[in-house]
């Protein structure tokens, strides 16, 4: 017998506990690795976790991206599949999906978000132009990039800062875009690339106040204003719960008039839509989709299926319908919270505030022994594997690549490792390893050396570099 008196962690914080809108009807094993199991594969990997067999890892947090726990709804769906090349049912679902609950007018499917981006790249950027956003993100700057554009950061300056508490670091800087649009002309702004929530600042949200603001001055000089939907349902969550006037409308609702503000936008359906591929681009200007819809079928498929098959589309619509439910997207970032929790309470270095689809760990002060050349992002990744095999994804020197006339480094200020929880997947417990093993690889952090880039391929070079150990 113990005098413990246990807790459940929602006694322990003083609140009553919450729980998953969801019960469990299949599992499916996890691979239980031991150390000098984990050594090896890593050394195999290049100490790079995007190479390393997901057989060798057991909590896997490299990406929410296609990773997450289709329903029943939805995989029943998958059994509704129309395989028709040319018209098929689930494509009209989808489009009616993506009409009723974003609002844009047209739509077509895509075989993901990047399906989507060189599409949108290719139609509306002419060689030359700039294109602002509110901070890169790998894949959409390098579509606007190979479409000959220019991308110009112009997110708020504590966007950059891991430790500044403002609660909408997404938010562009609307005198960073004005002084953009003096210098250079409107005429030589593609659009404006608006994503809700910021992937590469830590999933940080936009609010509506600036989107509002950002639309009227587009308006005013005839620029175009596209949103990266792929994470928006979590952006909704954070106006509902910090801006005023929004406490009593529903994630949908707020979704919706975010949309409205907008001219088009593309998503990663992997993410906020709950399904394992798939994707769309949607605009309300026919002209311009009229040459998306032209385009489309070059690259991805038929304007009616887009590189997807009928069940894809089927399960994304039923996908999109169950993302916007409030319960749903309060659940899922609950999740992501419990886990900041602890790590806040252990005094782990991270960005704050938490945003919706990961905890971002701030390699630079884990590491401040290393310099951003000896990867600490990385390093933190490859530490993390070998403690426990959780597997997370280096989001920093690495991932921004190099600059595209100079040839350097991009030294970004962010130096991150993204701890990115998959929806409906993971439950309380293994969140508390993932915890204890995150605490255990800082508190050798002392130790910890570095590694050197042997391997360097020339796009995206984060997906397939090789390190070394220092
Ligand atoms: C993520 C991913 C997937 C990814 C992409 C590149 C490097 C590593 C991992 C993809 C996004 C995204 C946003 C905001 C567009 C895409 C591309 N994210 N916009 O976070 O987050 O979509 O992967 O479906 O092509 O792990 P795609």
């Amino acid at each position: 017998m113990t005098d413990t008196v246990h807790k459940t962690m929602g006694q322990q914080s003083g609140r009553r506990s919450w729980a998953e809108p969801w019960k469990i009807k299949m599992v499916e094993p996890l691979t239980m690795t031991r150390r000098e199991d984990r050594e090896r594969a890593l050394t195999e990997a290049g100490y790079n976790t995007f190479l390393l067999r997901s057989d060798d890892v057991y909590i896997d947090l490299l990406t929410d991206s296609g990773t997450s726990a289709m329903s029943d709804r939805q995989w029943a769906g998958l059994m509704l599949g129309d395989e028709a090349y040319a018209g098929s049912r689930n494509f009209y679902r989808l489009e009616q999906a993506v009409q009723s609950w974003y609002g844009y007018q047209y739509v077509v499917p895509t075989h993901q978000g990047r399906g989507a981006e060189h599409l949108i790249s290719q139609t509306a950027i002419r060689k030359g132009q700039y294109v602002p956003g509110n901070m890169y993100f790998t894949t959409t700057r390098l579509h606007q990039e190979l479409a000959g554009g220019i991308f110009v950061d112009v997110i708020v300056d504590a966007a950059h800062d891991p430790s500044d508490l403002s609660p909408f670091k997404g938010d562009v800087d609307l005198a960073k875009l004005e002084q953009l649009i003096r210098e250079q002309g409107a005429d030589n702004i593609a659009y404006v690339s608006l994503a809700a929530t910021v992937n590469m600042a830590g999933g940080q949200p936009v609010s509506m106040a600036n989107v509002k603001a950002l639309h009227e001055l587009c308006r005013r000089h005839g620029i175009k204003l596209f949103l990266d939907a792929t994470r928006l349902v979590e952006n909704a969550f954070f106006i509902q719960e910090r801006e005023a006037g929004y406490q009593d409308k529903s994630i949908a609702a707020i979704s919706r008039e975010f949309c409205s503000y907008t001219d088009g936008a593309w998503m990663s359906a992997k993410k906020d839509s709950l399904v394992n591929i798939g994707g769309w681009l949607a605009l309300n200007d026919w002209p311009l989709f009229e040459e998306v819809r032209n385009l489309v079928v070059v690259y991805e498929g038929l304007h009616t299926y887009g590189g997807l098959a009928g069940r894809d589309m089927e399960a994304m619509a039923i996908g999109i319908e169950e993302s916007m439910q409030d319960d749903h997207v309060r659940s899922r970032i609950g999740q992501v919270r419990y886990l900041a929790q602890l790590l806040e309470d252990w005094g782990i270095p991270m960005v704050m505030p938490v945003g919706g689809h990961a905890i971002f760990l701030d390699a630079r002060r884990f590491y401040p022994q290393l310099a951003q050349g000896e990867f600490p992002a990385q390093t933190l990744a490859a530490e993390l594997y070998l403690d426990s095999g959780i597997r997370s994804m280096e989001r920093g020197v690495v991932s921004a690549g190099r600059d595209a006339s100079t040839g350097d480094h991009h030294y970004p200020k962010l130096e991150l490792t993204r701890l990115t929880i998959p929806r409906r997947v993971y439950t309380q417990a293994h969140m508390d390893v993932v915890a204890e093993s995150v605490k255990a690889v800082f508190d050798a952090r002392a130790a910890a050396r570095g590694l050197k880039m042997v391997y360097e391929p020339k796009y995206l070079r984060f997906f397939q570099a090789r390190f070394e150990p220092l």
